[in-house]
């Protein structure tokens, strides 16, 4: 997968697979209500906008964002929103351009050391731009391409126009070439497996519509997925019309209509608020359970062997495994099963009868392939769908992703306005034409960037391929903030120090600007023009996303920092194509127009502008892999095969011992409830996607952040037991750590969470009391803590939920949070 594949997919999908479903449906308001439905507001001051948190209503007074309401077609708007305010007023906004004291004096020689002290410099815009483009020629005429790194773009804001990930792409592209990345955070495991597997990522793909679960399933199995926290956000703008379906499941399991059973460690906010059942599992152990299932299926005859003779390959070699007649004589027994994964012997064979007695539909998360050998979890699912022979049935098989970007709402059909381009315009050239990466890969797994920096030239496997880390000397984040996505900030400090210069765009005072050397100010896109789709796999229209108030401070679009980079070498107008943001606007969206023409009519621009939307019908209801099912010759997987591999030859044929020819059970690294390690650092801890924040988006938001901190601090969810052992009160400060780092946090005790297990949410903003390794984290960053190892040598992906930690109660005078606020600024010396 490239930088930009999710993207890429995304459009790839609005334009083909779905073409012809269009139907109405009965559930949701139409385009016709949603007209009829009277605004927020009225009147020129309230204008409306998207975001991955929903569309909005926003009013504006005084040249001030003072109300936020969700927009009318929303009906199950997130409390987020009510972030949005405080995310643009932010004491932590960049507001002008800065470099760091050190890097100002001496440049790329500067005491690298100093790096997060915190000692800023404000210059000029011109000068600000002047020294990025010095360092960019300084990069491709002393080293090459290999020493220039653009960081994988994350959750950069919504808008088709100023995706900033792409303006950064387009004029570095212009000037050179770079290394690049490979996968992503969110899916690094699954993404890379279920392609030998199933024939796709699975991960982004439209799953069977959620009526037809409703409909058809007796049983559905949230595996690690907790849907109702999760979708609050989208990749576009989200319209949350999922809710309405899982409003539904409540209902049906209220009335016993259906079972529906969430496999999870924790008490997820989805099981609160559908009232399903809990199966308890230990951590990490999935695979494990999923065995005794396997087990119990074939042993008690319940595996459907038709489906696996028709549809599948290698179920015979992965057999002797599950039977203990393989090289372990191990048979994965429901008692082996239990000793490892928690769940009693007699639990797991009654829920693989459960599963086999009618309609099952499993849908799994992602945390769990975000894990050591998190590959393994996804392929098990795989064969355990198979043996129960539903895959392509309504109401069957398996899904990856019900919990993502309203997955499951069928998909319009429509086409979706694309966005501003991040390559060069055909024919076009760099600067720097000189492609030799002497010897090094021009691209790096993203997860393992750091590793490159400490161990250059290091060879590693990465999906049947030899990839030579280069060693990097300038990097380039925007859209991303690397200084809360990448685990073990201890590691990353002492890799930092080999960092000649590193430039961090962002509208906010991310961990990742404080350890750059020159900060740009980006503006919200609040502070923009822009269109997006709304509903990212929904396809249930085109939003406009008015500017709600102008650029703050001296911040500006990502369009215009970039067009002034390559203005530094002559190349700005080819950069911009000579038109403004309102002439790119209208471009993208009248293009969109043209390729859905009487299909899916659209209004012209101007009037699209004035009213803020355009929706579309929503489409017709759609169950995955029922064509495969249908027909296996004609619409055969994207396999090796075409079949779905539970042995992959090709997996064997790459003799990875962390990931072998079938799925496997495999001890992790650490592992609480007895595992490795348990005995020093007894808890897990999970950093489990916040609640109220997306990432570390918003925790900057201080009137959001008052709703969750405790004492000041990101809350460190644990037990009663847990806590009642170390003498720890709800509300306390303690210390969470292990060998390698240390946060301070608030202690909040919940009967969600089981002895042995704690959360502390991923995106909490690092802090810490200095640059020196080792230092205290005053907020509660997970990634202070987390382990910084690849999944397999197949996906090399993140491996965050591997890992234990203890508590304490903190008793010393506690160090103020460092976290907020922006760094110290200095004249310069
Ligand atoms: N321990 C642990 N770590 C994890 C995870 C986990 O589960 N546990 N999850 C991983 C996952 S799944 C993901 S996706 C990553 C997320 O990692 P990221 O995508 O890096 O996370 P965000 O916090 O969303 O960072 C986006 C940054 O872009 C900035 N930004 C937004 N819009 C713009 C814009 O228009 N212009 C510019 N210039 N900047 C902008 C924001 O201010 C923010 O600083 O984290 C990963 N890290
Ligand atoms: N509110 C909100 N929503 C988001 C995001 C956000 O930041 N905030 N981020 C978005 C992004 S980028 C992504 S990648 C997705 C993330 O989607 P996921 O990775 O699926 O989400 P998580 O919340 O990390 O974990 C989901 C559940 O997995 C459980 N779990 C963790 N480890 C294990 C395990 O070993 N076994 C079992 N059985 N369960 C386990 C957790 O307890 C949790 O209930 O969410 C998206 N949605
Ligand atoms: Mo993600």
């Amino acid at each position: 997968m490239t930088q930009n594949s999710r993207r890429v997919f995304l459009k790839g999908l609005s334009l083909s697979t779905v073409a012809a479903l269009v139907s109405p449906s009965l559930l949701f308001p139409r385009e016709s209500e949603a007209k009829t439905a009277a605004p927020a507001g009225s009147g020129s001051d309230w204008k409306i906008t998207g975001s991955h948190w929903g569309a909005i209503r926003a009013r504006v007074a005084g040249g001030k964002v003072v109300e936020v309401k969700a927009f009318e077609f929303d009906k199950y708007p997130t409390e987020m929103i009510q972030g949005i305010i405080g995310l643009i007023y932010s004491p932590s906004r960049i507001r002008y351009p800065m470099v760091r004291l050190d890097w100002l004096k001496k440049r790329h020689l500067s005491d690298t050391t100093q790096r997060g002290d915190n000692r800023f410099v404000r210059v000029t815009w011109d000068q600000a731009l002047d020294l990025f483009y010095s360092e960019l020629e300084r990069i491709q005429t002393s080293y090459g391409p290999w020493a220039m790194h653009t960081g994988l773009v994350g959750w950069r804001q919504t808008g088709q126009f100023h995706t900033c990930g792409n303006h950064m792409l387009r004029a570095i592209n212009m000037h050179g070439h770079t290394i690049s990345t490979a996968g992503d955070y969110s899916t690094g495991a699954g993404q890379v497996i279920l392609p030998y597997v199933l024939g796709s990522t699975e991960v982004y793909s439209q799953g069977t519509s959620w009526e037809i679960i409703l409909k058809e399933s007796k049983t559905v199995i949230f595996w690690a997925s907790d849907p109702v926290k999760n979708l609050q956000v989208g990749w576009n703008c989200e319209t949350h019309e999922s809710f309405a379906y899982l409003e539904q499941l409540k209902n049906k399991i209220a009335k016993k209509e259906i079972r529906v059973i969430s496999i999870d460690p924790v008490r997820s906010k989805t099981q609160n608020y559908l009232g399903c059942e809990k199966q308890y599992v230990n951590p990490l152990t999935d695979v494990a359970l999923m065995m005794g299932l396997a087990h119990t299926l074939y042993t008690e005859k319940l595996h459907d062997q038709k489906f696996l003779d028709s549809y599948t390959l290698g179920f015979e070699k992965f057999l002797p495994y599950l039977l203990g007649q393989g090289s372990d004589k191990t048979a994965k027994t429901p008692e082996w099963a239990e000793k490892i994964c928690g769940v009693k012997a007699q639990q797991i064979r009654e829920l693989a009868r459960l599963m086999a007695s009618g309609r099952t539909q499993l849908i799994f998360g992602w945390a769990v392939q975000r894990q050591q050998h998190g590959e393994q979890p996804y392929w098990m699912g795989a064969v355990l769908a198979a043996m129960l022979g539903q895959i392509g049935l309504p109401g069957g098989g398996i899904s990856y992703a019900h919990h993502y970007s309203s997955i499951g709402v069928p998909s319009s059909g429509a086409a979706m306005p694309g966005s501003f381009p991040l390559n060069l315009d055909p024919g076009k050239k760099p600067k720097y034409t000189n492609t030799d990466y002497k010897g090094y890969s021009p691209m790096i797994p993203c997860a393992r960037a750091i590793d490159a920096l400490l161990e250059p030239g290091k060879v590693i496997d990465y999906n049947g391929q030899k990839v030579k880390l280069p060693p990097y000397k300038m990097a380039i984040y925007s859209g991303c903030n690397q200084w809360h996505r990448q685990q073990d900030r201890n590691r990353m400090k002492k890799a930092f120090h080999r960092l000649e210069t590193v430039v961090a765009v962002d509208f906010t005072w991310t961990a990742t600007c404080r350890f750059a050397d020159i900060v740009l100010p980006a503006c919200t896109q609040f502070e923009r023009n822009d269109i997006d789709a709304y509903g990212s796999y929904s396809g249930r229209g085109v939003i406009a996303m008015q500017k709600l108030v102008d650029p703050l401070f001296s911040s500006k679009t990502d369009f215009e920092i970039f067009r002034g980079l390559t203005q530094r070498f002559g190349r700005d107008k080819e950069y911009s194509r000579n038109m403004n943001e309102m002439q790119w606007l209208e471009f993208l969206y009248e293009n969109c127009r043209k390729e859905n023409d009487k299909k899916f009519p659209m209004p012209p621009f101007k009037e699209f502008w004035a009213k803020g939307f355009v929706l579309f019908p929503a489409g017709k209801p759609w169950v995955r892999h029922a064509d495969f099912r249908e027909d296996a010759e004609l619409n055969a997987l994207g396999t090796p095969s075409g079949f779905i591999e539970i042995f992959s030859r090709k997996i064997a044929s790459y003799n990875y011992a962390d990931c072998p020819g079938h799925p496997v059970w495999m001890e992790k690294s650490e592992r609480s409830h007895g595992g490795p390690n348990s005995k020093r650092f007894p808890l897990w801890m999970q950093s489990a996607h916040p609640d109220k924040r997306l990432h570390s988006q918003m925790c900057d938001s201080e009137p959001m952040r008052a709703t969750y901190a405790i004492q000041g601090r990101e809350p460190l969810f644990m037990s009663p037991e847990d806590a009642r052992q170390r003498g720890i009160k709800h509300g306390d400060l303690v210390r969470v750590f292990n060998d390698r780092g240390q946060a301070l946090v608030g202690a909040h005790v919940s009967s969600d969470f089981p002895k042995g297990v704690v959360r502390l949410q991923e995106g909490a903003w690092y802090g810490p009391t200095g640059p020196e390794i080792g230092a205290l984290d005053t907020y509660g960053d997970p990634n202070t803590m987390t382990q910084d190892i690849g999944s397999s040598r197949l996906a090399q992906a993140i491996s965050a939920n591997t890992c234990v930690v203890e508590v304490e109660k903190y008793k010393g005078k506690a160090p103020a949070v460092t976290a907020f606020g922006g760094p110290t600024e200095v004249m310069p010396e």
